[in-house]
């Protein structure tokens, strides 16, 4: 099965590697055919190579457009030369197979990232490399397809020792198509972008918004260190390439699931480009505000709220009397912040957002009065929720050397499954606060405590170690409202001292898991400041 190389056909944008490739051939008495600027890479080095215009006797046509789309090209690639009919062919046609060809794309990703126009971007769609990398990938009984520089030592080995072995040209041949499958996704991902964005709005991408990242020469690998890490499972999965990751030197992409309909796949209808901070705040903002029914708005800063509200029932404009009562909670931090709200956005809402500095709202529509307010901000994201919109069932976390998979924490035990700790029952409205204040406790990450009044969050105390921190933080956060307030914590007190903070502030029900080996000390503590506590039996640690 082994096949000895005779003729090679090269044809590279990114041209690492290609002279010691060229020089091997060379050496090994392969004759090299090659289009434009990877044929005179390789003449100026001083090997000799045919161009592929002499092949195909035409010049390469419509600015290059057209280069080894020809007969002469393909049926050299194509060629079953096991058949004796192929062969005649072939005879016939004065045509010859090619054993080895090394292709690699026009750099489309990169153009993207680079934030060039359309035109440009549309220009850097290679046609002729895809097929002629699909043509011999397919022909890979009589020919070996090389899309990687990465390749390129191996493949000189088995010239050097009489041919390629079908193993090889195989192993070639399955890299070949994913390769052409990823790019075709890129490309696809492209056009779909525009259609989501408005295909003037991306001409008009502004190359400061995309340009200076890390992205633009090395994203490749960054791709190739991805597709290494989930092995070909990324085949199917959209990526698209991100200005940069959490820092400015760091690369980054986004992978898209295909069948998704998540934050994903939300239709941007305004502003920048989704930064890599934009997608981990969005989500974490649609997660808190998803988990109720109620019209709920959250604000994220750093995947915490800064602020979580459900509308009154009274309100006459529920979403926009959300947001207010979510802004109220920490207006300072909420500068900059990314808002989910459940419901459609309104023109009341609009306004009022208009006035604070926010890097994204995400909702399942905005009403048009409020896309006409909001459009108006140049710097302001506006992400629609596909309608079909499910949080996942599974989350995924990287770990050094594997990944960890478990369920999503998508449950709630309701009020009436919790048990009174102590003090007297709480009245209906007492509940359905606390009820909220447990909903909204596992949006903040652990340890959380949350104070909450008439639906709002009012006092956040947010990823300490410590959960007297947490109530601290809380606390002081909440000022002067904090007395009165609610109070949720997503996990036990593990001593009263916590708890102690709350009592203190002049807190008036707590909900909680228990569970605690010194519950009876943190029950005596409510007790003694005369507060009902509930234990929720489960816990909502988030991370
Ligand atoms: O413009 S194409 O879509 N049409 C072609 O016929 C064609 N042939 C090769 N793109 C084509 N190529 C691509 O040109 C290859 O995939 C490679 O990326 C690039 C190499 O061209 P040059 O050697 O002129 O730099």
């Amino acid at each position: 099965d082994q096949i000895p190389v005779r003729r090679a056909l090269i044809s590279v944008s990114e041209k690492s590697g290609l002279l010691e490739l060229a020089a091997a051939l060379t050496e090994a008495g392969v004759e090299i055919v090659s289009t434009g600027s990877t044929a005179a890479t390789i003449r100026d080095a001083g090997h000799a190579v045919t161009d592929v215009a002499e092949v195909t006797g035409f010049a390469e046509a419509l600015d290059g457009r057209v280069k080894t789309l020809h007969p002469a090209v393909h049926s050299g690639l194509l060629a079953d030369l096991r058949l004796a009919d192929h062969r005649r062919q072939m005879d016939e046609l004065g045509f010859a197979p090619f054993e080895l060809v090394v292709v690699n794309l026009y750099p489309f990703d990169e153009t993207v990232a680079a934030g060039k126009p359309a035109a440009d971007v549309i220009e850097n769609v290679d046609i002729g490399g895809p097929a002629m990398v699909r043509a011999t990938a397919k022909n890979h009984a009589n020919a070996a397809i090389v899309v990687s520089p990465g390749r390129y030592s191996e493949v000189i080995g088995a010239v050097r020792n009489g041919g390629t072995t079908l193993a090889l040209r195989r192993s070639l041949a399955t890299e070949a198509f994913v390769h052409t499958a990823n790019y075709d996704a890129s490309v696809a991902n492209w056009f779909l972008e525009q259609d989501e964005q408005g295909w003037d709005a991306a001409a008009e991408a502004d190359a400061s918004d995309t340009a200076g990242g890390p992205t633009e020469a090395s994203i490749d690998s960054l791709f190739d260190t991805v597709e290494g890490y989930v092995g070909y499972e990324v085949f199917g999965l959209r990526e698209s390439v991100l200005r940069y990751g959490e820092n400015s030197h760091q690369r980054a992409a986004i992978f898209t699931e295909n069948e998704g309909a998540g934050i994903a796949q939300a239709a941007q209808l305004h502003g920048k480009p989704m930064s890599y901070n934009n997608y981990v705040d969005a989500d974490a903002a649609v997660r808190a505000a998803f988990d109720h029914e109620r019209p709920a708005v959250a604000i994220i800063k750093h995947a915490n709220p800064c602020g979580i509200a459900v509308a009154p029932e009274s309100a006459t404009d529920p979403i926009a009397a959300a947001h207010e009562l979510a802004h109220a909670c920490d207006p300072v931090s909420a500068f900059g912040g990314v808002i989910a709200a459940n419901r459609p956005v309104t023109r009341a809402m609009a306004a009022t957002v208009a006035e604070i500095f926010t890097e994204v709202i995400v909702a399942p529509a905005f009403e048009p009065e409020a896309l006409e307010i909001l459009t108006q901000k140049k710097n302001i994201r506006l992400i629609a929720l596909p309608a079909d919109f499910v949080p996942n069932p599974v989350e995924l976390r990287q770990v050094s050397g594997g990944f960890l998979v478990q369920d999503a924490d998508r449950s709630f035990a309701p009020a009436d499954a919790w048990t009174l700790a102590t003090g007297t029952p709480a009245d209906a409205e007492t509940l359905a606060e606390l009820e909220f204040a447990w909903r909204a406790c596992r949006a903040v990450k652990s340890n959380g405590i949350l104070l909450t009044g008439g639906g709002a969050s009012v006092g956040v105390g947010m990823g300490q170690v410590n959960r007297v921190d947490s109530c601290r933080l809380a606390v002081e956060r909440a000022g002067e409202r904090a007395s009165g307030s609610v109070a949720a914590s997503d996990a036990f007190f593990p001593f009263a001292d916590g708890l102690q903070v709350l009592l203190d502030a002049g807190v008036r029900a707590v909900v909680q898991p228990g569970g605690s080996v010194r519950d009876e000390e943190v029950i005596a503590a409510a007790d003694a400041a005369g507060v009902t506590m509930y234990f929720t039996g489960e816990r909502h640690f988030a991370h």
